[in-house]
């Protein structure tokens, strides 16, 4: 099969994940990709319903997203939380005006009845969004990030507590209600390959893979599985992943992420300056590529995605 007639599924946190959606997005139809991405981050705050990363994939496909904070509308103003501000209200958790249109929109659609999957349907159209974006699932899931001081609400501890606590795991409250979604069930029988984008292993990806029949229906499938790294020269491309990795005992390597993938990947990339751990993923039993990962510009992102395609069409010699 030509590389770009491939379809692909791929699996995304917040923004590291959306630039290498973005990547995929540039070299493939919109017929041939699909993304779920992880609501576990998702919470009800001032009443509205949140999908941070939902809307940073979403945002960053349709070319609307804010580079500068990584999260929200490129062009934001804030007159709503400075007049929460004056009103005493909470304003540690920013929703910029224009953003606030789509908690107001998805909120108000959920009261109604619609699922999250039906709404973010709806929101990717009327944003002229070409591959199909998906929920994790429907039913809500919440990530609580257990420290010595006890559990912490994600947002709490990632915006409120800028991920200072030290953690020592995660639970994903709900997760056993979750149910697999026509959806991605289909989604996962088309694929001609699965991506998991350079997102964080434990609060990105892991609670896409703990819903209910995912992890189990893609094993199933004899198709590449290709884990893009987050961790690259020991540091995390964005977020907390170093820092849990450390706090959880774990080297900050690109090998330690792979030997934490060992069950599920069958192909790895790695970027060039780890390349000295090629050798030992390799004994892993896993294909691996040392290519450029950090996605700056428009053009990385798309030369990482054309340069997975074909990787992920390479077996074991
Ligand atoms: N991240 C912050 O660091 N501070 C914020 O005030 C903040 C607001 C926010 C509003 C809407 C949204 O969709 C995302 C927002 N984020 C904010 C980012 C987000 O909470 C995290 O980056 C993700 O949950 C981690 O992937």
């Amino acid at each position: 099969m030509k590389a770009s007639n491939m379809n692909i599924l791929a699996l995304s946190g917040g923004v590291g994940g959306a630039k290498l959606a973005l990547g995929l997005a540039q070299v493939l139809a919109g017929e041939q990709l699909t993304i779920i991405a992880n609501t576990a981050d998702d919470f009800e705050h001032l009443g509205l319903a949140i999908s941070p990363d939902l809307d940073t994939v979403m945002y960053t496909l349709a070319g609307l997203n804010n580079q500068d904070l990584g999260w929200g509308l490129a062009g934001e103003s804030w007159h709503c939380m400075q007049a929460l501000e004056r009103l005493g209200g909470e304003t540690w958790f920013r929703l910029g005006d224009k953003d606030l249109a789509t908690h107001l929109y998805r909120s108000q659609r959920l009261l109604e009845g619609a699922s999250l999957s039906e709404i973010t349907q709806a929101l990717t159209q009327r944003l002229a969004i070409k591959p199909t974006l998906l929920p994790m699932c429907d039913e809500p899931v919440r990530t609580q990030v257990k420290t010595a001081a006890g559990p912490l609400d994600f947002q709490r501890y990632f915006v409120g507590e800028q991920c200072r606590p030290e953690v020592s795991g995660f639970h994903f409250t709900g997760i056993e209600q979750t149910t697999l979604s026509t959806q991605i069930a289909q989604a996962i029988d088309g694929a001609d390959a699965l991506v998991v984008c350079p997102s964080n292993p434990f609060v990105s990806v892991a609670p896409i893979l703990a819903v209910n029949g995912l992890k189990a229906r893609l094993l199933a499938k004899p198709i590449a599985r290709v884990v893009v790294s987050p961790i690259v020269g020991g540091m995390a491309l964005k977020g907390p992943a170093a820092k849990m990795m450390r706090e959880l005992a774990m080297p900050v390597t690109a090998l330690a992420v792979a030997e934490y993938y060992r069950d599920f990947a069958t192909h790895f990339v790695l970027d060039s300056s780890d390349s000295g751990y090629a050798a030992p993923i390799r004994e892993l039993g896993m294909q691996v590529l040392v290519t450029n990962t950090v996605m700056k510009t428009l053009q990385d992102k798309q030369a990482l995605a054309e340069a997975i395609l074909t990787f992920s069409q390479q077996t074991a010699e």
